[in-house]
């Protein structure tokens, strides 16, 4: 059988790491998409071993011609675009160039494929933020959109455009609406790979405390490995269709202070109020976490909360990994780094 062919844009990220080792061991042939920059950087498929067994060409959200020659040339079965200026906070600071890659840079994608090959299938790797701050306890395919980011609304201005082309030009296209997800591939400037990195460097002296925004802001963690599955499965679905991808429970930034805490060898008591609160290890009583005002953001989504029973019966899919375990992979790995 001939071997199916895959282009994951944004290949340098978390997401498309994993899904390329899942994608190679499904045989398919895998190439990323990788904006030019002085220095490439795809350490995270080295990281998994699997760098030589990617072609890697140049692709870039933003260059319309390259995305059309890219697209019309390279005959591709399925396409996933995880390619995205993915950082809420940077978001604010730079909305132009935000809307500009994460927005216009789907339509284009949207208009290579149906000018040059319309039986390639899209995965658009929509977001939880799209939803903002809505009253529903929990959040799926039905509820409505509030988005409060500049990253958000570039994030539901593609998801609207795919659902267009869905049903104006019958395009194969599908929107995974993917409540946060990490791992030890995880970007640093994220909070999850920010505490672990962090207060394991404060463990080992290399740093006095750790700063942190929002703290009670509440998140749908998951683990990213388990996500990408349902990003395939998605494609080989009969009908193009949107899934949210959740865990389906949601924790505190300090819950996950806590328990990474706990996993390095602390044991912190809090104490204090607002920019004052501070978090103390019992043991020493050395202030490991302090708050700081300049990590807030502008506009917060205070809680995301998914519910994938779509998924879970569309797609058979459910995550495997629970709140606790991400938390133990992640500081494992980043112990690891030490040994
Ligand atoms: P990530 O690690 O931040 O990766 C983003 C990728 O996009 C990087 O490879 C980056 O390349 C690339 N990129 C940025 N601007 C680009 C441009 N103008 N042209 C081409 N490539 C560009 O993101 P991730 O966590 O793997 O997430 C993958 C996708 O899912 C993103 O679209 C994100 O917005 C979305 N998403 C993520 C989550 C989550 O919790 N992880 C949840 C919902 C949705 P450089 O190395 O050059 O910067
Ligand atoms: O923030 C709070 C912050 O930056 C999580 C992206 O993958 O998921 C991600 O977006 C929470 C927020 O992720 C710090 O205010 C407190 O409430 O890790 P984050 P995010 O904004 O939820 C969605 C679904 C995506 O689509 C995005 O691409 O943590 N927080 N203190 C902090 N956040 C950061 N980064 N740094 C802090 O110091």
């Amino acid at each position: 059988m001939r071997r199916k062919k895959a282009l994951i844009t944004g290949i340098s990220g978390q997401d498309a790491a994993y899904l390329s080792n899942y994608l190679l061991k499904k045989n398919y042939i895998v190439v990323g998409g990788e904006r030019k920059k002085n220095k490439s950087n795809l350490w995270r498929l080295k990281a998994l071993g699997i760098q030589k067994k990617i072609k890697i060409v140049s692709f870039d959200l933003q260059d319309e011609k390259a995305i059309s020659k890219t697209i019309r040339d390279g005959k591709y079965n399925e396409i996933y675009n995880l390619a995205a200026q993915s950082y809420v906070d940077k978001s604010f600071e730079n909305p132009l160039y935000t809307s500009d890659a994460n927005a216009l840079g789907v339509i284009r994608i949207l208009e290579a494929i149906r000018k040059y090959s319309k039986k390639t299938k899209l995965y658009q790797a929509s977001s939880s933020e799209m939803y903002g701050n809505v009253n529903t306890k929990s959040q799926d395919e039905n509820t409505s959109f509030h988005p409060i980011s500049p990253y958000a609304i570039s994030k539901l201005h593609a998801h609207w455009m795919l659902g267009l082309y869905r049903t104006a030009y019958n395009i194969f296209c599908c929107s995974g609406i993917l409540f946060n997800h990490d791992s030890p591939l995880r970007g640093d400037e994220f909070v999850t790979k920010k505490i672990v990195r962090d207060l394991l460097r404060v463990k080992l002296n290399k740093l006095p405390c750790i700063y942190l925004g929002n703290i009670y802001a509440k998140r749908d963690w998951g683990y990213s490995l388990d996500y990408v599955e349902a990003m395939w499965k998605m494609l080989q679905q009969k009908r193009a269709n949107d899934f949210v991808i959740s865990s389906g429970i949601n924790y505190t930034v300090k819950s996950f202070v806590n328990e990474a805490a706990k996993n390095i060898g602390f044991d912190l008591k809090w104490i204090g109020k607002n920019l004052l609160e501070k978090g103390i290890d019992r043991a020493s009583n050395k202030v490991i976490v302090r708050i700081k005002k300049d990590l807030f953001r502008p506009l917060e989504i205070n809680s995301t909360f998914g519910n994938s029973a779509k998924a879970k019966k569309l797609l058979k899919w459910t995550p495997k990994t629970k709140f606790k375990k991400l938390v133990k992979i992640m500081c494992e790995a980043e112990l690891r780094k030490y040994d």
